[in-house]
């Protein structure tokens, strides 16, 4: 894969032999626009620092267009990423942040593109909508690798891996331990009246744990899930939204919280309610995530069962990288290992949990 350093090197030439005079009124001209234009706005490096740098050292340019900064677990997986593809692991990262707004994803692709770097990792906020920048990502030449979440394609062509976790299993997962938590309560035949706040609308996490939990509950006769809502992946609209169901569903006895941020809020509405939650609690708390924080909270009981989502996928984009540099095969789609925490296995885990 040609460097972003020679390809700016032969595209000069061809413009300064070419067109020696209107070559130097675009070379004066062309830093101007690059610095004054919005298009670098958000992007954490200006185009002459990157040639000079990839040029120096042959760094391996990609772009990592990361969905937003709204939950603990996004912190990580935006850490485990550049953690992997630091200078010295010999690449050269251009972050950006597109505060979980798709417009932001696309246009920083697009930047991607412009700036012809050699691979664009990128986290999408929700499935769909993505061919049309991905086709140009494609015609571009440059390889796409997509992490934690999924996109919604025509064509998978468009994308050349994908790495993330499992969203359905993780739904099943939360379903499969309350029918055994149930049971060993002997609680069966209670009416089981749930209420779920989702995390934002389309995402695969949404949609698979939503799905993956929902068939687990359709099973159950006396599985009445009261409102499915969504809080956004974040504690500040959970506490909102969980006020709003505790008032509207009185019944309500099994929480099923898409993340550890919505489980914070709801957890905080509940207490402000005076409600009893948690191991020994009129309400059974399910959190999704298995962030540090909440592990913490598994061992005060104050929730029942934390279904692990690993954010832990930036060596994983790494070795893709490199076999690809190499013209090997790489795995279309890899699931990265996940557990269920409860009060008997989150302590030995505790310690070492980064995030
Ligand atoms: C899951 C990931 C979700 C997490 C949330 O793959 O996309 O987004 O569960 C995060 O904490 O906001």
């Amino acid at each position: 894969m040609k460097r972003l350093s020679e390809k700016l090197s032969v595209t000069c030439k061809k413009l300064i032999f070419g067109h020696v005079g209107a070559c130097i009124i675009i070379l004066c001209i062309l830093p101007v626009l690059f610095i004054g234009h919005s298009f670098f706005r958000g992007f954490d490096i200006k185009i002459e620092q990157m040639s000079a740098d990839t040029e120096e050292e042959d760094l391996i340019v990609v772009g990592f267009s990361q969905l937003g900064s709204e939950s603990g677990w996004r912190t990580a997986h935006t850490a485990s990423i550049q953690q992997a593809l630091t200078k010295d692991a010999g690449y050269f990262l251009i972050y950006n942040n597109a505060r979980q707004m798709q417009e932001n994803q696309i246009k920083a692709i697009r930047s991607f593109i412009s700036q012809r770097v050699d691979y664009i990792v990128f986290a999408p906020v929700i499935e769909d909508g993505w061919d049309t920048v991905l086709l140009e990502a494609k015609s571009a030449g440059i390889p796409v690798i997509v992490t934690d979440r999924m996109v919604n394609v025509q064509d998978d062509s468009l994308y050349t891996a994908w790495i993330g976790t499992d969203a359905k299993e993780e739904g099943k997962k939360a379903g499969r331990w309350l029918e055994t938590y149930l049971g060993q309560k002997r609680r069966q035949p209670e009416e089981v009246n749930i209420v779920v706040l989702k995390g934002t609308v389309g995402s695969t996490a949404e949609i698979g744990r939503t799905k993956g939990f929902g068939e687990i509950a359709a099973q159950h006769d006396n599985w009445h899930i009261l409102e499915s809502v969504t809080a956004e992946f974040t504690a500040n609209k959970a506490k909102e939204v969980m006020r709003s169901m505790l008032r509207r569903y009185p019944e309500m006895n099994v929480l099923i919280s898409q993340n550890d941020d919505m489980t914070m809020g709801a957890i905080e509405a509940m207490e402000e309610a005076g409600i009893r939650f948690g191991e020994g609690g009129d309400v059974t708390v399910i959190s999704f995530d298995a962030t540090r924080d909440a592990l913490e909270l598994i061992q005060e009981g104050r929730i029942n069962v934390d279904v692990e989502c690993n954010p832990v996928q930036g060596a994983y984009v790494g070795e893709t990288i490199q076999k690809l540099e190499k013209g090997e095969t790489v795995q279309k789609h890899y699931v990265v290992e996940e557990k269920v925490f409860t009060r008997e296995n989150a302590e030995e885990f505790l310690e070492h949990r980064k995030y």
